[in-house]
């Protein structure tokens, strides 16, 4: 797998992404001996709300790099939302453009059942493509909850799709939004209301400072027409080329993650449901049991009963 992987086999980056996907044990094992094959791809995060013109972005970026001779991996993050259904089936749709394509490799990724770790997955996604020798990687997600801030984070550099008409949610999407966006992408620039919506955001940029100095440049488009789409992709490297991203960020975070994954492990489901009940029946209390577990874990035995 690791050699397949390496020498960029859709079918074996396929496979793995699915371990990936699962949280199987195959895929820390594969991705241990992957890592140090990464670090060369060029990670982009692309967020913004529903209809925007993410994956309209997405697929003209993925033209853009393959005419410049570059491989493109694409990962459609679809939270299991409502919004999603039709979302889902229109990428597909639109990103068949790219399927006889083997310079192009997209998947999507199930929100459902990832309990939280759908940053962390998706960190993994774009490691295997990394390695598999995709130089530009494209992350679409939507909205601005907590996992797309982690998944901000976890790119080189993160492009915020707005769109005319918005209103008032440009005020409201300030607190999540101002701190991730390094581009500002106002796509649908053929829509009124366009010259509005970059006041609103020039006015806001004028009170958001941030801390590593970085003015997010606001690029208007026509994703659908393909312009401007040079000019998002410059940008967005010039923010990358700054390395003002501080990767320790994303890893402190993902490894206090990862460390908790593989305790919990250690934890049968019944063990910890057993504990519970005797602690809430008051028969024992938690500080001594976790004090038992802790020390079984450092015996290296697992936690069942
Ligand atoms: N008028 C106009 N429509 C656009 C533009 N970009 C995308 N669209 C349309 O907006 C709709 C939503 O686009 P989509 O890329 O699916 O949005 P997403 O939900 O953010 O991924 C589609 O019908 C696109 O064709 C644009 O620049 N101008
Ligand atoms: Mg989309």
């Amino acid at each position: 797998m690791i050699e397949r992987i390496l020498s960029g086999e859709v079918r074996a980056v396929a496979r793995a992404a699915t371990w990936i996907e699962n949280r199987s044990p195959e895929a820390r094992n594969l991705l241990s001996a992957l890592f140090p094959h990464t670090g060369q791809a060029l990670v982009l995060g692309i967020t913004g709300p529903p209809g925007a013109g993410k994956s309209t972005l997405t697929d003209q970026l993925a033209r853009h790099l393959r005419a410049e001779g570059g491989k493109v991996g694409i990962i459609a993050v679809d939270p299991s939302s409502p919004y999603s259904g039709g979302a889902i089936l229109g990428d597909r749709i639109r990103m068949q453009a790219h399927h006889s394509d083997p310079g192009v490799y997209i998947r999507s990724m199930a929100t459902r059942g990832q309990l939280g770790g759908l940053a962390a997955a998706t960190g993994d996604l774009a490691l295997l493509l990394d390695a598999a020798g995709f130089s530009t990687i494209l992350i679409e997600t939507v909205g601005v909850g907590q996992d797309e801030v982690e998944i901000a984070g976890l790119a080189d550099a993160a492009l915020v799709v707005l769109v005319p008409g918005m209103g008032d949610d440009v005020q409201a999407l300030k607190a999540g939004i101002m701190e991730i966006a390094d581009v500002f992408v106002l796509n649908k620039a053929d829509q009124p209301g366009i010259d509005k919506l970059e006041q609103e955001l020039q006015f806001l940029l004028g009170l958001a400072h941030r801390p590593d100095g970085w003015v997010p440049p606001v690029v208007r488009t026509v994703a659908s027409q393909g312009e401007g789409v040079g000019e998002v992709l410059e940008r967005a490297r010039e923010f990358a080329r700054t390395g003002r991203r501080d990767r320790a960020v994303w890893w402190e975070r993902r490894l206090r993650e990862m460390l908790r994954e593989q305790l919990m492990e250690r934890l049968s489901a019944s063990a910890l449901a057993g504990a519970a009940q005797q602690v809430a029946a008051r028969q024992r209390d938690p500080y001594s049991i976790v004090a038992e577990w802790m020390e079984r874990i450092d015996s290296g035995k697992p936690i069942s009963d």
